[in-house]
């Protein structure tokens, strides 16, 4: 088993020399937040990539490379020093009906049915450290749990806060009007994640093709750290067309996810992504992930936002459970039944049962291929 040499130490793969249709995206300069014009222009260019693009790059966050590149580490190191045995005593009890913190194992879904390919994604999901939930982690990740309870609640003061500000003036509300929604302090289905995907063989990738289809994220947004084995792909909402999204140093990828898109009954759209198998350059690595998926508090009822006078004007004043006369579900409903079908266990790639399955009354899923 490899030993870091030096304590924190995280090496990158080099990136791929393949030349792949890159998306164009915006990137969204934190540097600009601190004045009244500066946040005026990023609410400007926000809305354009999260009406349009769908990712977008975040940079100058005030979080160091050095901090992030330790979070790849400890990451790294649970990966490879935790026996399976151990990793299995964090499966969170109801796995299957969308309990989602601590370990989930690899090989829940069947990609191919004919030669019987599994998926080999492990995730270790950490929630809030706010009070509202256990923590109890397998020695690789107790060991660094200050550090990583720093490093997620800067995500929330240094990412995640402005990001709402800039939407919320975007939408002409108040500008602590979606922070309210997302304090640190109060209960809702945040998580860190530690995400590993185990490589295949260039035959098998050839098979498959996807290592996972096409779908957006239950939350508000999703921060993805740079790494740099290509394979996230998104979908660009006006023409449709899937491109790659490049890793670029000193950033972080961020999408805007299906709370958001009920919340502005569809102006802001829920990105929709997947992963590619990597490019025949990186396919002889694991790929590890970081990623954060930040959320509404628990109670927030998903209803349209009705202070907005630019959903009122552009004629976004109802959701698709608004429209349809369904129950409008509360965060922490929307999220336990959406994570309840994501999480099902062993479905077949392409199964059309689950892939158009009605998660809630009203509100039908969507896989993308
Ligand atoms: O690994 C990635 O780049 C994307 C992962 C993802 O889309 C997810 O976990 O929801
Ligand atoms: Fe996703």
């Amino acid at each position: 088993m490899p030993v870091p040499v030096e304590l924190g130490a995280y090496n990158y793969v080099a990136e791929t020399k393949e030349d792949l249709d890159w998306a164009d995206l915006v990137t969204i300069d934190l540097s600009l937040y601190s004045t009244p014009e500066g946040r005026k222009q990023l609410a400007h260019n926000l809305i354009k990539a999260v009406r349009e693009d769908g990712f977008f790059y975040v940079k100058n966050f005030n979080i160091s490379q050095e901090r992030v590149n330790r979070q790849f580490w400890i990451g790294k190191q649970f990966y490879e020093t935790t026996p399976l045995e151990e990793k299995l005593k964090h499966v969170p009890e109801g796995l299957d009906n969308g309990a989602f913190n601590g370990y989930v194992p690899a090989g829940r879904r069947i990609l191919d049915v004919e030669s019987g390919l599994r998926d080999r994604v492990e995730v270790y999901n950490i929630p809030k450290f706010n009070g509202d939930f256990k923590h109890a982690h397998p020695p690789a990740i107790t060991e660094h749990l200050p550090e990583i309870e720093e490093f997620a609640r800067s995500l929330h003061s240094e990412i995640l806060d402005p990001l709402h500000t800039i939407l919320a003036i975007a939408l002409e509300l108040p500008e602590d009007y979606l922070r309210n929604l997302h304090t640190y302090e109060k209960k809702s289905e945040d998580h860190l994640r530690y995400m590993k995907y185990g490589k295949f063989s260039p035959e098998e990738n050839e098979k498959l093709g996807l290592w996972g289809r096409g779908h957006t994220d239950l939350g508000s947004f999703t921060l993805l750290f740079r790494q740099p084995v290509a394979a996230l792909q998104i979908r660009n909402h006006i023409t449709g067309e899937w491109k790659w999204v490049k890793p670029q140093d000193g950033t972080v990828t961020v999408n805007t996810c299906d709370a958001l898109n009920l919340l502005t009954a569809g102006y802001v759209r829920s990105t929709i992504h997947r992963v590619h198998s990597p490019p025949k350059d990186q396919q002889h690595v694991d790929r590890l992930g970081l990623l954060y998926f930040s959320r509404p508090h628990n109670d927030v009822k998903l209803a349209t936002i009705k202070e907005s006078p630019v959903l009122q004007r552009e004629g976004f004043t109802q959701n698709a459970f608004e429209a349809s006369g369904n129950p409008v579900p509360t965060m922490e409903e929307w999220t336990f039944a959406k994570q309840k079908w994501q999480r099902t266990k062993n479905v077949v790639r392409g199964d059309p049962k689950f892939e158009t399955a009605q998660i809630l009354p009203g509100w039908n899923e969507k896989v993308y291929t």
